[in-house]
């Protein structure tokens, strides 16, 4: 499959430096995919791939833990391509692209869009990886069996990644928000062998985090609404009771310098007119992980 790359994508250039890389010199690829085909609440995911490539213009580029200038690692934005209407369609679509991101040897960063993309980006995952868990960062368990009439709904993502991939572990952080009607609970009990869930209550310590983890190789999904209501309001079903900044780093720097980190998500994104704090938040966090994927994660103080 052909693939191409968008100028003035993430971190894009000032006048005299370009942050951006080819496609070939590029490590991280970033994927937009503003798949926003169900919606319960708030809309605007699919607005979500674009205002984190504009906030990101406004980051720099030096890393504050690690004073490393991440972007030298080499990182390329994939042009959107339109986002099919129809689920199935869609979806294929995006496995196909980041089945080749994959192939060519280069770590895919999927810019959501709703959480329902997150199946495709696993299909093409476990092609490549069979030895895979997945860490899911999320207000909501998204385990229903179906939706408001789809099985293919956000509400249902990671239950499909689990019926339709060999995923070894489903680890979730932050949960607080699960359907007895949808058949979370039980699922939940019944696969309890599979899923780990740390709920939003928790905060669990990374060490428990990487301990619930079983295998070497691990896929991140990241649904913003993880993230305390009042640090992201951008997002169509907001909750209270969320992660803060630093503890939810400190997991991820723990992850990515204890696992093989294969890819990442980051979803749900529904960018609030003038309020523009949670796109930042998005971009920032897009940027600290392909950071402790290609900068280390050992922080310096100076
Ligand atoms: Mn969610």
């Amino acid at each position: 499959m052909k693939l191409s790359t968008k100028k003035n994508g993430f971190l894009g250039a000032d006048q005299t430096v370009s942050y951006e890389a080819s496609y070939q010199k590029a490590k991280a690829v970033i994927i937009p995919f503003g798949m926003e085909n169900h919606v319960s609440y708030g809309e605007g995911t699919r607005r979500g791939p674009q205002a984190i490539i504009n906030a990101s213009h406004q980051i720099n580029e030096n890393d504050e833990q690690t004073f490393k200038a991440i972007y030298r690692c080499g990182i390329a934005t994939l042009t959107q391509p339109q986002v099919p209407k129809k689920s199935t369609t869609a979806l294929n679509l995006l496995a196909k692209i980041t089945q080749q991101v994959l192939k060519d040897g280069k770590f895919p960063v999927i810019l959501g869009g709703e959480h329902a993309l997150t199946p495709a980006v696993l299909w093409a995952v476990c092609k490549k990886y069979s030895d895979i868990s997945v860490l899911h960062f999320d207000a909501h368990a998204d385990l229903r069996s179906q939706y408001e009439g789809s099985i293919y709904s956000h509400a249902s993502a990671l239950r499909r990644v689990l019926e339709t991939c060999p995923v070894q572990r489903l680890v979730q952080v932050g949960i607080r928000s699960v359907s007895e009607v949808g058949d979370e609970l039980g699922f939940m009990r019944r696969e309890k062998k599979r899923i780990k869930t740390f709920w939003g209550w928790q905060d669990p310590p990374p060490q428990r985090v990487i301990k619930a983890i079983s295998t070497k190789n691990v896929y991140i999904t990241f649904d913003v609404d993880a993230f305390d209501s009042s640090l992201m309001p951008a997002t169509g079903t907001p909750e209270p009771g969320g992660l803060q900044w630093w503890p939810t780093l400190e997991i991820l720097k723990a992850v990515f310098a204890a696992k093989n980190v294969v890819g990442v998500d980051l979803v749900e994104l529904a960018p609030i007119p003038r309020l523009h704090a949670p796109d930042f938040l998005a971009a920032r966090l897009v940027y600290k992980m392909i950071g402790y994927k290609f900068s280390g994660t050992r922080i310096k103080a100076i």
